[in-house]
């Protein structure tokens, strides 16, 4: 090859490498900053200081928070603490968050929490479902919550090859759940390589004991999945592409989308108001402070609030934002009559009386 083609080839490549990693600076909204908002009375829950990545609060208003959970590239002051479920019961006048005991036989030694979704059987029996990162694999684990002994009985693990990088599930029968893929690749520096890349070559999965299939593709990154209250919508939070992608449920359990509603955040679990029906989203206002950490300058949190989610014009409200003054990492926000809950990767957690 001559000069001029190999100076032509580096040329391209750079401008492309360059090009893309540009591209991941505003994947990342690596120049966002956030103004405060605050509800009237919050403070941060006590005995929850090594992340709160999830929450999922039953009808009774007993609240489980998944805590502790360890993932790549991201920080972890306390990578000897044990992942652990929290209870909360949002009843109380000052609720405590409390560890959940787990039965023996399951391994806790290696329990890497990450999301949850609760499941009530006809019978009312709620069972727990958390994903789980034993040794940086994919699992999903079935819990059955003893209310009485304040305990989870550990039922089954559920693995499956499609279930890889699961990020968050929602469950709609006994063993029937949605899964969310975060990262296509496995490997550290594959998922490095996907990230600068952006593929978009993740996806939403179905599973049962009967049939696993891919029922949604084409995401930069899926992570909070959850349904609407009637059950018929499912909503996917595509966090780097900084979008909710709202899908029709299918009687064949595929997923037929509808809508994106674009947000200027990045966005990571989502719950639903049980009393409006609105999506409350758990969100990085600026994920290149998750990556490249720095005390002096600490990644922010921001609550979104999103009304009328099927109508031409659903509307976004900020129910909380912070510039990591007080809250790092926000992935999550749920509300039972009145009170607010927000979790965060792996910083503390926010009560809040809105
Ligand atoms: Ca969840
Ligand atoms: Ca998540």
């Amino acid at each position: 090859m001559g000069k001029l083609a190999v100076l032509t080839v580096l040329g391209a490549s750079l401008a492309l490498i360059g090009e893309r990693l540009l591209s991941f600076r505003g994947r990342m909204n690596a120049f966002r900053e956030v103004e405060p908002i605050e509800p009237q009375s919050c403070h941060l829950i006590e005995g929850l200081e090594n992340g709160s990545e999830d929450i999922d609060i039953l009808p009774s208003g007993l609240a489980f928070i998944s805590t502790g959970l360890k993932y790549p590239g991201m920080p972890n002051f306390a990578p000897d603490e044990l992942g652990k479920i929290f209870l909360m019961d949002l009843n109380e006048q000052n609720p405590k968050a409390q560890a959940l005991n787990i039965s023996d036989g399951f391994d806790r030694e290696s329990f890497n929490p990450h999301g949850i979704s609760t499941f009530i059987d006809k019978d009312h029996t709620v069972y727990l479902y958390v994903v789980n990162h034993p040794h940086i694999e994919s699992t999903v684990e079935i819990f059955k919550f003893e209310e009485q002994q304040r305990s989870l009985t550990h039922l089954k693990t559920i693995k499956h090859e499609l279930l890889k990088s699961v990020n968050d599930i929602v469950v709609l029968g006994s063993e029937k759940f949605y899964a969310t893929r975060d990262h296509y690749f496995t490997s550290h520096f594959l998922v490095f390589l996907e990230m600068i890349w952006d593929p978009h070559w993740t996806y939403v999965l179905f599973y049962s004991p009967g049939e696993v299939k891919v029922v949604a593709k084409g995401f930069s990154s899926a992570n909070g999945i959850t349904v609407s209250l009637d059950q018929k919508y499912v909503y996917i939070a595509d966090v780097t592409a900084m979008n909710i992608h709202i899908m029709n449920k299918q009687d064949n359990w595929d997923l037929t989308q509808v809508k994106v509603i674009q947000l200027g955040t990045l966005v990571d679990n989502l719950t639903v108001d049980p009393a409006t029906g609105d999506i409350l989203a758990g969100c990085h206002p600026n994920a290149m402070k998750l990556l490249i950490y720095n005390p002096e300058d600490p990644p922010g949190s921001e609550v979104l609030r999103i009304q009328d989610v099927l109508s031409d014009k659903p509307r976004v409200s900020t129910l909380y934002a912070n510039n990591g003054s007080v809250l790092q990492g926000s992935t999550v926000a749920s509300v039972y009559h009145g009170k607010m809950l927000i979790g965060t990767v792996f910083h503390k957690a926010l009560y809040c009386v809105l």
